[in-house]
């Protein structure tokens, strides 16, 4: 069955600042939605972690959906601020990620523990495959900035991560953001 056409439209994204025009679905993230998904605990579960600015489509398999993410900087101990991080829901269903401001890491994991991490700065275009849960973690001094495109009816599994963790954790080290084994990463 096909359905009916949509009204073609546009809007203005803010590279800067991820702010898009219009813009009427803004989720809000704050640390004591993180709460345990880092190594150590959250000091203050009231700082802002990250916003996600949705452009208005029916969430169909026919339809792209897309939004913009803004990840503030800082650190839980040394761990950088990240996304929860989600499998699809729709396992097979891949996403396109571009970096508008900002600096940071795309981790990837499949469900058997393999790993993949991929820079994120203004320009790259990171492929997420199917299959891949995604992560983004700011290494940076500066709002993290991008914007995703991913088909519609992907969904989100977040309790796969929120029950067993990514197999990495990304922190600060001597020489900047080291990529390391997460000690409280559940195998399956
Ligand atoms: C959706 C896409 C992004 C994230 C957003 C927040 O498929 O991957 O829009 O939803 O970056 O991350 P999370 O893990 O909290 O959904
Ligand atoms: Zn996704």
């Amino acid at each position: 069955m096909t359905s009916a056409p949509l009204e073609p439209f546009a809007v203005t994204i803010d590279f800067a600042t991820g702010a898009l025009v219009p813009d009427p679905d803004v989720l809000d993230r704050r640390l004591a939605d993180l709460d345990g998904y880092f190594v150590a605990d959250i000091d203050d579960p009231g700082v802002g972690a990250y916003t996600v600015h949705e452009v208005r489509v029916p969430p169909t398999g026919n339809n792209l959906l897309s939004s913009t993410t803004v990840l503030a900087p800082g650190k839980v101990g040394d761990e950088y601020f990240f996304t929860k991080g989600h499998f699809h829901a729709i396992r097979d269903r891949a996403e396109i990620y571009l970096t508008l401001s900002g600096e940071g890491l795309l981790v990837m994991a499949l469900e058997d523990g393999r790993t993949v991490t991929k820079e994120m700065r203004p320009g790259i275009a990171n492929y997420v495959p199917g299959h891949w849960a995604h992560r983004s973690v700011n290494t940076g001094t500066t709002p993290l900035v991008f914007y995703a495109v991913y088909i519609g009816d992907a969904g989100y599994d977040y309790a796969t991560i929120a029950e067993r963790g990514f197999p990495v954790i990304v922190v600060e080290g001597e020489e900047g953001p080291e990529v390391r084994p997460n000690p409280r990463y559940v195998a399956s």
